[in-house]
């Protein structure tokens, strides 16, 4: 059924994140910034290690609630009594007084003025008591006006960071994060196809394509009924507002920010619907132009020879009428996919299955991660995986966090070797992932390097050096020999933090001569390499994903790597952890 969202999205077990438990893991978080503004001690950390909880919670939060009652929270790791009846008085009301009455203290967007480079909750608060900015805008006006400059501990260099971060800071704000988006879509639509009108609903747009952020929601449905379901879907939350209301079309906000267009269509248009919705408008604009030349016109109601419908009822067969191969939604943003198609050289992508085990991951070790060595091993085994690199941060660089000395990975080395004699299934390799410094040398001595399975290098400082610079930095970690792959190659944050600056052909070159391996990180704000970079290095390099987990549920970040690498085109043979165990120890050799 190519016409479908690719299947590898609906095969995964139900996600694990809910809407509600989101809200609320949000609402903690922002509680414990606004008390650390209060300088208040040890709560904040309570606060914090609540919410990742709720967050990484297996099951909604409400239905938990209405099993257990307020007992069933407290069994919640790091909810205590405390946060446990807020949690209680926010199911049952939807709202916390605490916190409305904290958001009064501080008016202020912390979230947004948090994805500015450089500016942490207390800052925003002293330009906040300073000059009185609450958010983006205010601080685009002081930063312009050169007000910024003048406030201890800022200065004109702190001033022009903060207008070059705004930039980002903004377009963050008005996209979401495709992760996030995930869980609201399964619920909605999970909704919708309760209506018994509805026959069939599909998310399309950016949503389809997978791209890594999504400006707005795109749903198709099929019915005939659009009265019904234009009623039902601008009512299904209390808590969204109606943008428009129509006949065939209708959007709302949703709480979340996130705007839904709805459109309804009968069953046959609806291959030609699902094709015109997903796009990208310019993978349209080409189709278009191809219909055109052989005298056809194709649009949302299907593909036509003057009066004459062509077809109209699936996706494949209006690629076939074109001349073409069926394409894959991921590929649809005009970067080659249609000549690909007409050739009949279409990749075959790689799909979540292909995946044999995951090549990042951080474990409770290097204080960051929070799973144990056995908690890590079980969640990959339950993914079906054969193996796990155990990938911790190691050496002195990062400070921030309490990376592995060459003692202590001789420790957790001992523990995995223990530990794989137990484990029946899945095996535990034994890695690092070590900082790339400034001049290019290791964070680590080869002495520990070379006892490693797999060795990840990244850079993790000073991201702003010329491309000249950076591109030699990359070029010499690769060229150290024990550097089996380079994490997060751009180092980029979705939202708050550019990409450093390289010689991306270079950097491939090297990575050819040297057998070094560019990961594909799954992290939902990394999507690094992304799928730009992904296209323009088919062929030249290989790769490897690794979801930089660290907490054991996000080993479940692989759906997106997955779909990410999809989008850049990438088959099982172009990644390493589609190789087995034993194919890996072959490739890399140890
Ligand atoms: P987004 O929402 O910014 O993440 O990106 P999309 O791709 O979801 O864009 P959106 O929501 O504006 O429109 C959904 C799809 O509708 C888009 O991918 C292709 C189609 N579409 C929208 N406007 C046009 C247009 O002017 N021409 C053509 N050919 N297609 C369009
Ligand atoms: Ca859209
Ligand atoms: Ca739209
Ligand atoms: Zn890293």
């Amino acid at each position: 059924m190519p016409s479908l969202p690719s299947p590898i999205y609906f095969n995964l077990p139900s996600p694990s994140i809910h809407v509600k438990n989101l809200e609320i893991a949000r609402i903690l978080y922002e509680i414990a910034d606004m008390l650390e503004l209060q300088e208040v001690q040890f709560k904040p950390r309570a606060y914090r290690r609540a919410a990742r909880s709720v967050e990484e919670l297996s099951e909604g939060i409400e239905e938990l609630y209405k099993k257990g009652g307020v007992q069933a929270l407290r069994e919640i790791p790091g909810v205590g009594e405390h946060i446990s009846t807020k949690i209680e008085e926010f199911i049952r009301t939807g709202k916390l007084d605490y916190y409305s009455k904290l958001k009064k203290e501080f008016p202020i967007d912390l979230e947004g003025l948090g994805r500015v480079e450089g500016l942490g909750p207390k800052k925003a608060m002293k330009l906040y008591r300073e000059l009185g900015i609450r958010n983006l805008e205010d601080l685009e006006k002081a930063a312009k006006a050169h007000k910024i400059r003048g406030v201890e501990g800022f200065g004109e260099k702190s001033e022009e960071k903060i207008l070059s971060g705004l930039g980002l800071a903004k377009a963050g704000g008005e996209r979401m994060l495709l992760a996030r988006a995930v869980p609201i879509v399964e619920e909605l639509t999970s909704k919708l196809r309760t209506l018994k009108e509805i026959r069939r609903v599909e998310a399309v747009g950016s949503f389809r394509r997978r791209k890594e952020t999504i400006g707005d929601v795109d749903l198709l449905a099929v019915s005939n009924y659009p009265e019904k379901v234009m009623d039902f879907f601008t009512s299904v939350y209390k808590d969204s507002s109606i943008m428009s209301k129509g006949q065939k079309k209708s959007s709302i906000r949703l709480s979340s920010g996130l705007q839904v267009d709805l459109r309804v269509f009968s069953e046959d248009e609806f291959g030609s619907a699902m094709m015109y919705f997903t796009g990208s408008k310019e993978h349209n604009v080409e189709l278009r132009k191809i219909a055109i030349s052989k005298r056809l016109k194709l649009s949302e109601y299907g593909l036509f020879y003057g009066n004459k419908t062509l077809a109209s009822k699936t996706e494949e067969e209006i690629y076939k009428k074109l001349g073409m191969g069926y394409i894959e939604p991921e590929m649809r943003e005009n970067m080659g996919e249609i000549k690909a198609a007409q050739k009949g050289k279409l990749p075959r992508l790689v799909e979540l299955e292909d995946v044999r085990g995951d090549l990042h991951c951080h474990s409770e070790w290097s204080g960051d991660g929070s799973g144990s060595l056995d908690e890590l091993a079980r969640s990959a085994k339950s993914l079906g995986y054969e193996y796990l690199l155990i990938s911790d941060h190691g050496g002195p660089e990062v400070r921030v966090v309490n990376g592995l000395d060459e003692k202590r990975l001789r420790e957790q080395m001992k523990e995995i070797d223990a530990l794989n004699k137990k484990l029946d299934g899945i095996t535990l390799l034994k890695g690092v992932e070590t900082n790339i410094l400034k001049d290019g040398k290791i964070d680590l001595p080869n002495s520990i390097l070379k006892d490693l399975d797999i060795v990840l290098a990244s850079v993790h400082s000073n991201f702003s050096q010329p491309a000249e610079t950076m591109t030699k930095r990359i070029i010499s970690a690769m060229e150290n020999g024990h550097v089996d792959i380079i994490a997060h190659p751009t180092g980029r944050l979705i939202g708050s933090r550019q990409p450093i600056a390289m010689d991306f052909g270079e950097v491939l070159d090297a990575a050819k001569r040297t057998g070094t391996f560019l990961e594909i990180n799954c992290q939902p704000e990394r999507m690094d390499l992304d799928f730009l970079h992904l296209i323009s290095a088919k062929g030249k390099a290989k790769f490897t994903l690794g979801t930089d987990s660290h907490l054991p549920s996000q080993l479940r970040y692989m759906e997106f790597g997955i779909s990410n690498a999809r989008k850049g085109w990438c088959e099982k043979k172009d990644l390493l952890n589609c190789l087995s165990l034993k194919d890996l120890r072959r490739t890399i050799g140890f």
